[in-house]
């Protein structure tokens, strides 16, 4: 169970977000509406949210899930692959520092960005993709290692991040698309599979029981019901436009 989450207001600059999506530039005024309506749902799940200040200094930094990977012994603070956005992790560091003693960092020329890292029980599949590298991935499993957790990685091919295309939410379930539904990493799992059309909903939380699913993927969110879990939708239409997705808004630990 989860009882905080982190999450970082966006900024006016987040227009000028790094994106492939090809969908146009974000509403400023429709993603603050759509974030406060998710830090809601988080609370509605049972977690105290703690709202960091807009960082105009970096359009993507409403992206928190990149710069930390939180577990429940220690915390990660990342290398972001992406050069634009390196600088977000001092911001991520100084708020961590209170609720975590043991904070470990990764370094040159190790890259990672956490929204590559899945968190299944004690251990961790990292995906090795354009922001993650495999330097980065050793130093992250030594690190678990250390906290007696383990880690692996998974070449990828077509995503930008490992849970673009893959969510764990407990129970041996897997919502996986694409690539994911062949990987032999991820044969144990039950799958619940996604069809092409609706991708973007492999992106989805478990937070407490509940799973959290994007608005607009009616064939996703009955597959995650007939599996078991209430789901609650949210829209996240701005932040798609920037190819993120709704773990990438928040840190929950
Ligand atoms: C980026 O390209 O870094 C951002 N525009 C989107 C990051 C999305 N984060 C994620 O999938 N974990």
């Amino acid at each position: 169970m989860f009882t905080k989450a982190i999450v970082r207001t966006p900024g006016k600059s987040m227009v000028n977000g790094l994106t492939t999506a090809g969908l146009g530039q974000p509403n400023y005024d429709l993603a603050l509406a759509q974030h406060a309506a998710y830090i809601e749902t988080l609370k509605q799940c049972g977690l105290e949210v703690i709202v960091l200040p807009p960082d105009e200094k970096y359009p993507d930094s409403v992206f928190v899930e990149d710069v930390a990977l939180l577990t429940e012994t220690c915390a990660i603070i990342t290398n972001p692959g992406a050069p634009s956005r390196k600088g977000e992790v001092a911001g991520i560091k100084e708020i961590l520092e209170k609720y975590y003693g043991d904070i470990h960092e990764i370094r040159d020329p190790g890259t990672v960005e956490a929204g590559d890292i899945m968190m299944v029980g004690s251990h961790f599949f990292i995906g090795l993709s354009e922001r993650t590298n495999m330097n980065g991935a050793f130093q992250t499993i030594s690190i678990l290692k250390q906290n007696f957790l383990t880690g692996s990685t998974v070449k990828l091919k077509n995503v930008l991040h490992l849970k673009t295309g893959v969510s764990y939410l407990e129970q041996n379930n897997l919502v996986a698309c694409g690539e994911f539904l062949s990987k032999p990493d991820f044969e144990d799992f039950n799958m619940l599979k996604i069809d092409d059309d609706e991708a973007y909903s492999a992106n989805c939380i478990w937070v407490n029981n509940k799973v959290i699913v994007p608005k607009g993927y009616p064939k996703a969110k009955q597959t995650i019901e007939q599996a078991g879990y209430s789901t609650i939708v949210v829209d996240v239409s701005e932040f798609r436009k920037l190819d993120g997705g709704l773990s990438c808004l928040s840190l929950r630990f």
